[in-house]
């Protein structure tokens, strides 16, 4: 099944009349139909002897479903200056590219159609046998390049193949070397769970900034491998993001206290210097008054301690500065154990998962607003955000974990209508569920509002959106460009404006769901359902709250908001 963790399903439901667990993927990739003629005639030879075997267009293969083969077969030809044909295309360009997942244990051959008076003789069949050996592949028969008299060769080398695969395909489903199956791999870490405190190290696959160049917001798209992790998440989940704090800060409060990092602080249990303390341990991109109050005591200051007799100047004053900003107004000598023992343990940071594993399988992906702003005369980045949008770099770690939310997820029934409202980042979670209903091929309606400050700059994944629609999965999109016009437009104002729609799905069984803002957008979304529950439902304001709560009780209104 789609988003099974590779490896998953191979040893152990084996319905295959060989009783081997083996099974031979036949992909080809033909422009002229060449390549998929030779390929039906090696099917033949395969079922002849019994064989496993499936035969597939790499048009229509699912690149990530390699992980889940244990032998693949490739028949492709060669055009123009070296070009696959355009079925093989996706399929060459994934396995070169950097999503490309290892491929131990898959057991590979390849027969290149071309033409040998080109320059590019068989260059395609080339790249498909180097990227599937540099991706851990074994080749079962050297590669085979067929000229324009291809036919002879092609049966030679398909009697061949066979016979080398001989003692894969022969042997019984309990026999020892399924062992050594792709999967195998995944297996042994199958019974491991990653939470918090045991995070699995994942590595980015990319971060890539989606609002426009004039955006008022920066926003990026992140994705991450979960590759050989076997964790799984659902739409609706968060993602636990460990991270280090910038070796700028670092260095830049090094500087300020005037200590040496590489001294050597106990945080908890644990002896490291004071520069890893800093960059692993320790919250410095927020403020907060246990740290106030002990750098004060350490350091003795006066004018800390003025600002501390008064609650609300202090809640001020620590608003947008970070831990560096205090030592910096607030200059005075504490030692490096001091400086520890004032800061507050580093804690990862949750973000609404903007992915669905039935698309991408192995990977999670988010939407993160990156925190970076000037002020007090330097510039100021989120501790995550900040890891995510800018330090990290392509095939980086990053320490993650799946937070499992049961409280936002999508309707079991997937005839139940949906009405979603993401504004800014709060779309994240609506792409995993669009991702998901996809999948399902899931007939119930979908309305997605979403607002942000431009429509030229602050689309997030438009492109999807419209594909949506056009497809029909999106029954509705309601857009909410805020300041794109000389008065305010905000999502609560679209619902409101749809409000006699909005309540005929409710009234359908729609399920509400609500993610971004928890502070305005989540509270005023809130009001207009309700004014829409009043005005559509010809309820009293009492009556449409009884509505609301029933909703709420029946999983039907849900909320993740921050
Ligand atoms: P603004 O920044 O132009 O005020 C995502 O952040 C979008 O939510 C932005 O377009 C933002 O508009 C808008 N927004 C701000 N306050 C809001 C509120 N109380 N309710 C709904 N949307 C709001």
């Amino acid at each position: 099944a789609a988003g099974q963790p590779a490896g998953a399903a191979v040893p152990a439901i084996s319905p295959a009349p060989s009783s081997s667990a083996a099974q031979l993927t036949i992909l080809y990739g033909s422009q002229t139909g060449n390549a998929k003629g030779v390929a039906q005639n090696f099917q033949a030879q395969a079922e002849a002897a019994g064989y496993n075997s499936k035969l597939v267009s790499m048009a229509d293969y699912k690149p990530r479903q390699l992980k889940s083969e244990t032998h693949v077969v490739v028949f492709v030809s060669t055009h123009g200056e070296g070009d696959a044909p355009d079925d093989a295309a996706e399929l060459h360009e994934f396995l070169g590219g950097k999503k490309a997942p290892k491929l131990q244990g898959l057991k590979y051959a390849v027969l290149g159609l071309g033409d040998s008076s080109y320059e590019f003789f068989c260059q395609t069949g080339k790249d498909f046998d180097e990227r599937l050996g540099k991706l851990g592949a074994a080749a079962v028969v050297p590669r085979q390049d067929c000229d324009v008299d291809y036919e002879t060769d092609a049966k030679v080398w398909g009697e061949k193949l066979i016979e080398a695969l001989k003692t894969d395909f022969a042997s019984a489903a309990s026999g020892p070397d399924l062992v050594a199956q792709p999967g195998a791999s995944f297996q042994a870490v199958a019974g491991q769970v990653y939470s918090k405190k045991s995070p699995f190290k994942a590595s980015l696959i990319e971060s890539q900034k989606i609002t426009g160049r004039d955006s008022v917001k920066d926003i990026s798209h992140i994705e991450i491998s979960l590759e050989d992790s076997g964790i799984q998440y659902q739409p609706g989940d968060a993602l636990g993001v460990w991270f280090l704090n910038s070796a700028k800060l670092v260095a830049d409060l090094l500087a300020l206290v005037e200590l040496d990092g590489s001294q050597t602080v106990t945080v908890g249990e644990q002896e490291l210097s004071l520069e890893e303390a800093l960059t692993r341990k320790l919250e410095l991109t927020l403020s907060y008054p246990n740290f106030i109050k002990a750098y004060q005591a350490a350091t003795g200051s006066e004018s800390l301690a003025a600002l501390m007799e008064d609650k609300a100047t202090l809640r001020t004053y620590m608003a947008e500065r970070q831990i560096i900003d205090i030592v910096r107004d607030h200059p005075g000598t504490i030692t490096a154990q001091q400086l520890v023992d004032a800061l507050r343990p580093l804690n990862p940071r949750l973000y609404s998962i903007a992915s669905s594993q039935a698309e991408v399988e192995e990977e999670v992906h988010l939407t993160v607003a990156h925190v970076d702003y000037q002020a007090f005369g330097s510039r100021h980045q989120g501790g995550a955000s900040g890891f995510l949008c800018e330090y990290l770099q392509e095939g980086g770690e990053v320490e993650v974990f799946v937070e499992h939310n049961d409280n936002f997820r999508l309707p079991a029934d997937p005839q139940t209508p949906v009405i979603m409202v993401g504004p800014g980042t709060g779309i994240a979670p609506f792409r995993a569920f669009m991702q998901e209903r996809e999948a399902q091929g899931a007939e119930g309606k979908n309305w997605l509002f979403f607002g942000n400050p431009n429509f030229t700059q602050d689309f997030l994944y438009q492109v999807e959106w419209q594909a949506y629609v056009k497809s029909g999965l999106l029954t509705n999109i309601s857009l909410a460009f805020s300041r794109d016009q000389a008065d305010k437009i905000y999502v609560q104002h679209r619902l409101v404006e749809h409000g006699k729609e909005v309540f005929e799905w409710l009234e359908q069984g729609a399920h509400f769901y609500v993610c971004g803002d928890a502070m305005h957008m989540a509270k005023d979304v809130e009001a207009a359902l309700l004014s829409i529950i009043q005005e559509h439902g010809g309820k009293s304001e009492e009556d449409a709250k009884a509505y609301l709560l029933a909703l709420r009780k029946a999983k039907r209104y849900q909320k993740d908001v921050y």
